[in-house]
């Protein structure tokens, strides 16, 4: 890419961001078919991400007590190179006291549709009926 004003050319780096969106939990923990917490209250739904040379390594966000929570916070921002290159791996964790329950772990490739896409969508594990992330791909200096 050149700027006709500077007279130089620089070559745009390409990142993207990836945030934990929205996730459904099946309504007992599949362990034991159980509640999720003794006293009956929802989980305490985390995601980690943990993306190809992102900095920190894991990101964790914010916890939710919530069967469908939405989330802000814990995006991971590395370079779109990387992200079609490596897999990126995700936990779902309801936070306890002791133990947290780990309710779903993947990984998984993100492919260029999905950058253009702009959204993953994941379905299917017996503690967790779906789970979204949100894709934002920019140039960076
Ligand atoms: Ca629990
Ligand atoms: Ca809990």
């Amino acid at each position: 890419m050149c700027h006709p004003a500077q007279q130089q050319c620089y070559t745009p780096t390409i990142r993207t961001k990836i945030q934990p969106l929205s996730a459904t939990f099946a309504p007992h923990d599949p362990a034991d078919d159980s509640d999720w917490d003794i006293d009956g209250s929802p989980p305490d739904a985390v995601v980690e991400l943990i993306c190809p040379n992102a900095q920190p390594a894991v990101s964790r966000s914010e916890e939710i007590e919530s069967l469908t929570p939405r989330w802000t916070q814990g995006f991971c921002d590395v370079l779109s190179t990387d992200l079609l290159s490596m897999p990126i791996q995700f936990n779902v964790l309801d936070v306890d006291a002791i133990f947290d329950d780990k309710v779903a772990s993947a990984q998984y490739q993100v492919t260029q549709e999905d950058l253009e896409r702009g959204v993953l969508q994941f379905t299917g594990s017996s503690g967790l009926t779906s789970i979204s992330f949100q894709l934002t791909t920019y140039y960076a200096q």
